[in-house]
């Protein structure tokens, strides 16, 4: 009977939010409708990067293809997908993209009180390789649509009303919490449809994975080196931790979640700040892994509490299962 009603009474991500909302019908519709242009987002990127192999026979990135259209390239054009998608909503104040310099100021006539923070296609290194690559969105309330200035964006990553991630992988995995735990969502592409696969995804007190740029090593700060020293060589009788390092957010994250274990972007002597950006890397995995029962820490403060002071800054981060990111933060606060 299980598998019967599976198959025949669908939980579209839709119909799901949905169901979430109805304890604020006042704000049912908008978010709703918020969230569905972001899904459009994310299947017209899932569908571009499934042919990004295809697209050069018919013309490299920057160059004219056979029909004489210019070919842009992955990232600029899931942006513009984006910008437009979450523009035409009706549903935005304000918008800030990894590719935008400024923050996107909404024309006042499509204005709503929602900010979206977001990255459209992160794991740039990953595209030409066809390597797992993914959008990270987080998701704020403005007060005041009509008056919402920068520091309006500049917000603690606490006051974030939702947060997500989409991998476009061996299947292509929607990952959304609206603050009432996790939920994953897997687009059947016969369907065109997001539908309930993971629901209510809890990760693991403690894994047996750790995933770093280990290249970066000779520029680590003593807790990270020591960190990591332990995953290798556990001195507690302990079977060492297994590294997995994709070098796509997205990835990374979606592994940990799942199976456990921790994911750090350190700060190192080269970049002081990690390399991760707060408000569409940081915060939005950050709310993620909290809401998934995981931790997520900079190295001096829970992440979430950050509060950034301009749009792309950066910030050391270390998230994934509770027990492990507690050993991280021991081993900072014996340091200090
Ligand atoms: P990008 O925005 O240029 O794609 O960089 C972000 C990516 C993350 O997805 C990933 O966690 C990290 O950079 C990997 O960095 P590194 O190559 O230094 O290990
Ligand atoms: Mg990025």
């Amino acid at each position: 009977h299980a598998a019967e009603a599976q198959r025949t009474d669908l939980m579209t991500i839709t119909r799901h939010v949905l169901n979430e909302q109805g304890r604020h019908p006042e704000s049912r519709g908008d978010f709703t409708i918020l969230l569905s242009h972001i899904v459009l987002g994310c299947k017209f990127v899932a569908s571009a990067v499934n042919k990004a192999g295809l697209a050069k026979l018919v013309g490299l990135a920057g160059e004219t293809n056979v029909q004489g259209e210019e070919q842009k390239k992955l990232d600029v054009l899931s942006n513009e997908v984006f910008v437009k998608a979450l523009v035409s909503s009706g549903r935005t104040c304000v918008l800030v993209s990894e590719e935008n310099e400024e923050a996107i100021f909404v024309d006042p006539a499509l204005r709503g009180k929602y900010c979206v923070c977001f990255d459209p296609l992160d794991g740039s290194s990953n595209i030409d390789c066809g390597v797992s690559i993914g959008t990270i969105f987080g998701i704020y309330m403005i007060k005041d649509k009509d008056n919402v200035t920068l520091g309006d964006v500049l917000q603690p990553g606490t006051n974030m009303l939702a947060a997500g991630y989409c991998m476009y992988g061996s299947s292509c995995t929607l990952v959304l919490s609206t603050g009432n735990g996790v939920n994953g969502f897997t687009l059947d592409p016969s369907l065109g449809e997001f539908i309930l696969t993971h629901p209510n995804i809890k990760i693991p007190k403690k894994g047996k994975i750790y995933s770093v740029n280990e290249g970066n090593a000779k520029n680590w700060d003593v807790p990270t080196e020591k960190y990591v020293e332990k995953c290798k060589f556990p001195q507690d009788g302990s079977s060492p931790k297994s590294l997995r390092y994709i070098g796509s957010m997205v990835a990374d994250v979606h592994r940990t979640l799942l199976y456990g274990g921790i994911f750090l972007y350190p700060a190192d002597q080269k970049s002081p700040n990690g390399k991760l950006r707060v408000l569409y890397e940081v915060f939005p995995m950050s709310f993620l892994m909290e809401q998934a029962g995981g931790q997520a820490f900079t190295g001096k403060q829970r992440a979430l509490e950050l509060a950034p002071t301009k749009l792309h800054d950066r910030s050391p981060i270390f998230l994934g299962s509770y027990d492990d990111v507690e050993e991280i933060k021991a081993l900072y606060a014996s340091e200090s």
